[in-house]
């Protein structure tokens, strides 16, 4: 079941991974686009979403996993949270074809090694993006903002040259050609970044269970927001995951007023009590900090309250 058109049935299908916000997202801008996709369920009962795009509803097929036929795979979208990508990709092994792309979508560091595990560097890619989507229900996902996608290459076995390779035919014919995703030769710096904004706004909006917008609207969470992002920039700047002049406040302010009407990942994993990406984003920059003798006592604190 192909759900995506393609006009000229050349490019093979993305199969996405994660059928939650942004799987669901992403899946709509291909439709949207007449890129063909496919979005993966875990269960076979599982087989709807519907996409809310501002100003109209697109309705989303899904393909139970279990119908997967060998090696189909080309391209393999992961959006799925970072401590599932691995488990996730195992089980879709066997319709991995041998020279498929894997592109990893979730937010976070710490999780690579494990992912190295289940995909060769070679075929691993990252993408970064700061689309938002929630849901709403089982079955239905409102955009929140569709934001800019990055996807490129990790260095490979400590070799940084093998981050400059250009993208594939694929990817360029595919990916690449969509409105709000580009190419990223230096994608290892913007997935710094965005761990950075996710490690002051995921937390904090968690704890205060209130909109991105609010973090910065309202005078009181605008202050905790500010003494967060102080904390998480001193540290990062140690540890070389941000650089230059920009503060980390002034970088959460754009996200936040960008998507002020979404909740983030980590606030919408607390509502439906499901697993967090807490341990790969706070509880990573602590490990890291301890590591260098280095205190974070407010993510501590955010931590110890939302993970108990
Ligand atoms: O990445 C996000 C998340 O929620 O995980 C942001 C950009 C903060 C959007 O909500």
């Amino acid at each position: 079941m192909r759900t995506g058109k393609d006009p000229d049935g050349l490019c093979p299908p993305w199969y996405i991974l994660g059928a939650g916000a942004l799987g669901t997202l992403i899946a709509g801008q291909l439709q949207a686009q007449e890129k063909p996709f496919i979005l993966l369920s875990r269960d076979r009962a599982d087989r709807h979403r519907r996409l809310n795009l501002g100003d109209r509803w697109l309705d989303l097929s899904l393909q139970p996993i279990a119908e997967l036929q060998q090696g189909v795979i080309q391209g393999l979208i992961v959006a799925t949270k970072a401590g599932d990508c691995s488990n996730a990709i195992a089980q879709v092994s066997d319709g991995l074809a041998a020279e498929a792309e894997v592109l990893v979508m979730a937010n976070g560091l710490g999780f690579e090694p494990e992912l190295a595990s289940v995909v060769d560097s070679s075929r691993l890619l990252r993408g970064v993006s700061t689309a938002a989507a929630y849901r709403q229900g089982s079955e239905e996902v409102i955009t929140a903002s569709h934001g800019e996608t990055y996807v490129g290459r990790m260095g490979q076995n400590g070799n940084s040259e093998d981050h400059h390779k250009p993208p594939s035919l694929f990817l360029s014919s595919s990916l690449c050609q969509l409105k709000t995703w580009s190419w990223e030769a230096e994608i290892e710096r913007r997935i710094h970044r965005k761990f950075c904004i996710n490690c002051v706004v995921n937390p904090l909006s968690a704890f205060l269970r209130c909109k991105n917008g609010m973090l910065v609207e309202h005078p009181d969470y605008r202050t905790q927001t500010q003494d967060l992002a102080s904390e998480v920039e001193e540290v990062a700047r140690e540890l070389g995951l941000w650089s230059g002049e920009e503060t980390l406040m002034s970088a959460v302010v754009a996200v936040c007023q960008s998507t002020s009407d979404n909740l983030s990942s980590t606030l919408q994993d607390v509502l439906a009590g499901r697993k967090s990406e807490l341990p790969f984003l706070s509880g990573e920059l602590h490990k890291r900090a301890e590591r260098k003798g280095i205190e974070t006592p407010q993510s501590v604190c955010l931590l110890d309250k939302l993970l108990g």
